[in-house]
């Protein structure tokens, strides 16, 4: 058997984040989480795709854990971290991708939600006899914008209230249970996980609850983050209202209408797509924001119709395009892989902020273009090492939680370097699935008005 990781981490964030509820913490993970004989906490990968003789590749990432005895699983099974490494990632690419849209729904200005598609954007790009647009990205920053209310607490919110409303179309007959899903989440949630073996810069913490037989996962964004958001730069906030801008610029409201980009930007809106997808033993649902659908698409069904826009600073030399490919392009391509999304429309803007060029990307070629330009450098990305940990993590998700119970949450934390672990929390502040939902579902009526 091979040597394995521990660490005491679990245990001792919780004391220093949650000490009114020490207590009762504590003793609910002495309950879940089964110590070795010498009481260190055990690991191991979870996913056969991973190598059986993970510590000797890993070590090297990962020093501040110290060595245990030569065991590899609790008594039980339970693993307790999920190494990162991509080294350990390496196999075939695991299973097919074949994201279906079960529905959709609409988030109106003020961000109320509509079971409608009236948000939804149509494609209507610039004539092909106009190669250089120069649409201004900043024109209306200070006067037609509404900026994203950083107060907002949505978390799962939107997609529960579209499954409450739709769930006789997802209940499972057969093992009785409400939703016919493994999984519940938001693609960006996913995206995320999906990009963690090559994420270098910031951490994650997803809180899980096991509800009538389904996982749901939710991010915690903690109250640092939050206040970084908040007091970002202008020219940050100027590069998130350009993304919104662009959109203005290159989609209509209607099928045969045309832009305007006198329109007020409102980061509230948006068109949403429900997602369902089979990955050999796991099923998933998410809801992922869809930019415009492409009334011309070759693929006319969704999601094969939707179109994800993007701008970025024009190239100015091949080491800048490296960088772009080896940074940003790995999170394009997860996030509309993710969903199904076949096409990226890029808007390249000169130092002025103004669109000089248009561009469309294939999703599924990105991963190929990557390894041309950046595959003899150390650590570049590959398609296949992303998934083969996003899959080691959903069975090592599913290994650890498996009481049923809304509100108890097991919280799955990263941060660059270490393994993914994970803490256990009864009643705490981390619940997020709501009571109506919780009611809702248990009453196993679809909700028309919630
Ligand atoms: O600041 C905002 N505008 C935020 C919006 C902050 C946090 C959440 N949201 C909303 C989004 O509008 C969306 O409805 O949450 C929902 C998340 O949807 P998703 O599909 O799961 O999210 P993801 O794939 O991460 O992002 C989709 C879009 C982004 O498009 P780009 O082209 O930038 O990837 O949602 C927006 C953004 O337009 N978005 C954000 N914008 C700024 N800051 C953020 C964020 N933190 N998160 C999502
Ligand atoms: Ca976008």
């Amino acid at each position: 058997m091979g040597s394995f990781l521990s660490t005491e981490k679990p245990y001792s964030q919780t004391r220093k984040r949650n000490r009114r509820d020490d207590e009762d913490n504590l003793r609910s993970q002495r309950v879940k989480c089964r110590r070795s004989d010498t009481g260190t906490p055990l690991s191991c990968p979870v996913s056969p795709s991973v190598s059986e003789e993970p510590f000797k590749l890993h070590s090297a990432k990962v020093g501040r854990f110290s060595l245990a005895a030569p065991r590899q699983r609790t008594d039980t099974g339970i693993p307790f971290v999920l190494p990162i490494s991509p080294s350990l990632y390496e196999g075939p690419f695991p299973f097919a991708w074949h994201p279906v849209e079960v529905g959709h729904f609409s988030l109106d200005a003020q961000r109320c939600y509509c079971g409608d598609d009236h948000q939804l954007c149509y494609y209507a790009p610039p004539s092909s006899s106009i190669p250089f647009p120069r649409f201004d990205l900043l024109d209306g920053y200070h006067d037609r914008y509404v900026p994203w209310n950083e107060g907002l607490r949505e978390g799962l919110g939107k997609v529960l209230k579209w499954i409450a409303q739709n769930n006789k179309q997802l209940q499972d007959k057969e093992k009785r249970q409400p939703l016919n899903v493994d999984y519940v989440t938001l693609r960006g949630h996913l995206t995320k996980v999906l990009t963690t073996p090559y994420e270098t810069r910031q951490g994650w913490q997803l809180a899980v609850s096991l509800f009538c037989g389904t996982l749901y996962l939710s991010e915690i964004v903690p109250e640092a983050v939050r206040r970084q958001r908040k007091q970002c730069s202008e020219r940050a906030k100027q590069q998130t209202y350009m993304g919104y801008k662009f959109e203005k610029y290159m989609c209509a409201d209607t099928q045969n209408g045309t832009p305007d980009p006198s329109a007020v930007v409102n980061t509230h809106e948006a068109f949403c797509t429900v997602i369902q997808v089979q990955m050999g033993s796991h099923s998933l649902l998410f809801s992922a924001e869809v930019d415009c659908t492409d009334p011309q698409s070759p693929w006319p069904d969704p999601p094969g119709c939707y179109m994800e826009l993007k701008t970025t600073r024009a190239m100015q030399s091949c080491a800048h395009r490296r960088n772009f490919y080896k940074y940003k392009m790995i999170k394009w391509w997860a996030q509309s892989f993710l969903s199904g999304v076949p096409r990226i429309v890029v808007g390249y803007r000169d130092d002025m902020d103004s669109v000089v060029e248009l561009k469309t990307i294939k999703t599924a070629s990105i991963p190929k273009t990557a390894k041309k330009l950046i595959g003899e450098e150390q650590n570049c990305w590959k398609a296949k090492v992303c998934m083969n940990f996003f899959v080691s993590f959903l069975d090592f998700v599913k290994k650890v939680v498996t009481t049923d119970d809304p509100k108890l949450v097991h919280l799955f934390e990263w941060e660059p370097e270490g393994p993914v672990s994970y803490t256990v929390h009864r009643d705490s502040e981390y619940t997020f699935l709501p009571e109506w939902y919780v009611k809702a579902i248990k009453r196993g009526q679809s909700v028309t008005s919630v």
